[in-house]
């Protein structure tokens, strides 16, 4: 990597010269996941969150061009108020949605861009960053009928090739969970679930992002927050250079009820597809369906799970700190 090309922010710099934990978070959910300005309100809150458990937070962004680890308030501020604006990303927003695949584009014509799951997880390796908390991951999207629309997110790649646990919700259930599933085995992705509940292993199900379970089984289960640094540390010992999905359930008071949810997936996905909506659009055409449809109960559910991922991602990066100082 060439030299000064990432930019870190000096409360980021200044944590990771003192081998203090660090806990990243990802900017598209700022751009195209929630609407304004109840993004901005949960992107500053979830820093505090971090903050208070002793964790500095690094949310990463382009902000014309240039990869940032770590945003100043101000820098956060302008990045929404630039995301709140028409234009762009065929007149979603005049902020990108960035991937893999957007970075050099948006780095070399200096757009503004949000990161993504798989974008994050780059930019925080190349910092030093293992720890990541979000909403919900990317994955396969249900069928159009009749055909494969082939629409895998590129977090799912991206898991199987760069070293950052990422701390969600499960995956976000507008997706095919089962074949999300698949893909990350098939990426060499570990997925383990918190077992708040202390169920039975063969009893413990995904998170489904607004719901507490989804239908899938979870492969793995872990009781506490140290048995899920152990497992990173085990993993970095021998290198493999693969991400892992530590899932918690949303919430309890916040969670939704599957059978007032799914109806709502069901028929965003039906618009989805009436409209030809696909790539990158198609996740922030859903969630934003969602919130209309939900009156706005998606988003409540949305914001409470993001907060409770960043609790849940500061005790695992501490308790990994504890073992690898
Ligand atoms: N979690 C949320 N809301 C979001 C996302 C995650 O609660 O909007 C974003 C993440 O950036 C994730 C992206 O990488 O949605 C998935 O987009 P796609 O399905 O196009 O890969
Ligand atoms: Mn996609």
């Amino acid at each position: 990597m060439k030299k000064n090309v990432l930019r870190l922010s000096q409360e980021v710099k200044n944590a990771l010269n003192l081998k203090k934990p660090v806990v990243s978070l990802e900017s598209t959910i700022i751009s195209h996941g929630l609407p304004y300005p109840r993004n901005v309100d949960m992107a500053l809150e979830v820093e505090e969150i971090l903050r208070d458990s002793g964790v500095t937070p690094a949310t990463c962004a382009f902000l014309k061009g240039q990869p940032h680890v770590g945003l100043t308030q101000s820098d956060l501020l302008i990045f929404a108020e630039e995301a709140a604006k028409r234009g762009g990303d065929k007149g979603v927003s005049n902020v990108s949605k960035v991937s893999r695949r957007d970075i050099g584009y948006v780095m070399a014509n200096q757009l503004y861009g949000g990161t993504t799951i798989s974008s994050t997880m780059i930019l925080s390796h190349l910092a030093g960053i293992k720890f990541f908390a979000t909403g919900g991951l990317g994955g396969v999207h249900r069928d159009v009928p009749g055909e494969t629309s082939m629409d895998v997110s590129a977090d799912l790649t991206e898991l199987g090739r760069t070293p950052v646990s990422v701390i969600c919700a499960g995956p976000k259930s507008v997706l095919d969970v089962g074949r999300t599933l698949e893909f990350l085995e098939t990426q060499g992705v570990f997925v383990g679930t918190y077992n708040e509940d202390k169920l039975d292993a063969k009893d413990l199900k995904l998170p489904g992002f607004y719901c507490r379970e989804s239908q899938v089984p979870s492969p793995f289960g872990f009781d506490s927050f140290e048995e899920a640094a152990q497992m990173v540390y085990a993993q970095n010992s021998l290198d493999l250079q693969s991400g892992n999905v530590f899932c918690i359930p949303p919430p309890k008071d916040t969670a939704l009820d599957s059978s007032f949810i799914s109806e709502i997936i069901e028929s965003a996905n039906e618009e989805a597809r009436a409209k030809n909506v696909s790539g990158k659009h198609l996740t922030p055409f859903l969630l934003a369906r969602i919130a209309e449809k939900s009156h706005g109960k998606s988003v409540d559910c949305n914001v409470s799970l993001v907060k409770n991922n960043a609790r849940a991602a500061a005790e695992i990066a501490k308790a990994y700190h504890a073992i690898s100082p």
